[in-house]
C-alpha cells in the first residue's frame, strides 16, 4: 500500500451539485473503490482561480489515501470519477466541474507523457500547499524540500480556509 495525496478542485457546478458538493461526492467515489482507503481530508479552501479569463473562485482540498493501485491505474480511476462529475476538457486551466490530480505518490518521482509526479506545479500553488500542510505539517517532497517552507515562499494567492 502506498500513501498518496490527491488534489481536488472545482469552480463550476456539475452533476453532483455546487463545487463543494462535487468535492464531497468525489471523496465518496474515491472511498468506495475496493483498493483505495480514504485516510484523511484537509479543510476546504476558497481560492482565486489561476488561469485565463475571469473565472469563479475554486473550492480546493487535498485527500490522503492509501492504495494498492499502480500510478497509471489510479490516474485512470481519477479520470473516470472526473467524467462522472461532468468534466469537460476544453480550455487549458479553464473553469472545471472537477479536477483530481495525483500530487504525490509515496516518494516516487514519475516523468511519463501521461503522468508527472509530484505534480509539476505543486511548489508554486498555495491552494495545494496549504491543504497538504493541514494533513502533514512535516511533509517533504521526494527531493527533500519542505512543504511548509515552499508555502512560506509562495506569494499571496488569495486562499481562504473555510
Ligand atoms: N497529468 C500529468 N501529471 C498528472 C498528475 N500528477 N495528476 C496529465 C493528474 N494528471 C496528470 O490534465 C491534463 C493531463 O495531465 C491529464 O490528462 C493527465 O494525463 P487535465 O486535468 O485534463 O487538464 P488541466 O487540469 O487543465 O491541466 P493541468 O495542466 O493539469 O492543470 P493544473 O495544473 O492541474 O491546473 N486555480 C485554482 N485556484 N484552483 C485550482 O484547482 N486548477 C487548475 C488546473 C488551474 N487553476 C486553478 C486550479
Ligand atoms: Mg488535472
Amino acid at each position: 500500500m502506498k500513501v498518496v495525496y490527491i488534489g481536488l478542485g472545482s469552480n463550476l457546478s456539475g452533476a453532483m451539485g455546487e463545487p463543494k458538493e462535487q468535492l464531497e461526492h468525489a471523496l465518496k467515489a474515491l472511498a468506495s473503490h475496493s483498493q483505495i482507503a480514504l485516510i484523511d481530508v484537509s479543510s476546504n479552501y476558497k481560492t482565486k482561480a489561476i488561469g485565463p479569463g475571469s473565472q469563479p473562485d475554486y473550492i480546493n482540498a487535498v485527500a490522503l489515501i492509501q492504495t494498492a493501485l499502480e500510478p497509471l491505474t489510479l490516474l485512470d480511476h481519477l479520470q473516470f470519477i472526473e467524467q462522472q462529475h461532468d468534466r469537460e476538457r476544453t480550455i487549458h486551466w479553464g473553469a472545471r466541474t472537477l479536477d483530481l490530480d495525483i500530487l504525490m505518490y509515496g516518494t516516487l518521482t514519475i516523468e511519463t507523457p501521461r503522468l508527472t509526479v509530484p505534480h509539476p506545479r505543486i511548489k508554486e500553488r498555495a491552494f495545494v500547499l496549504a491543504p497538504l500542510l493541514d494533513l502533514n505539517p512535516n511533509l517533504l517532497l521526494p527531493n527533500g524540500q519542505s512543504v511548509a517552507q515552499l508555502l512560506a515562499n509562495c506569494p499571496e494567492q488569495g486562499i481562504f480556509k473555510l
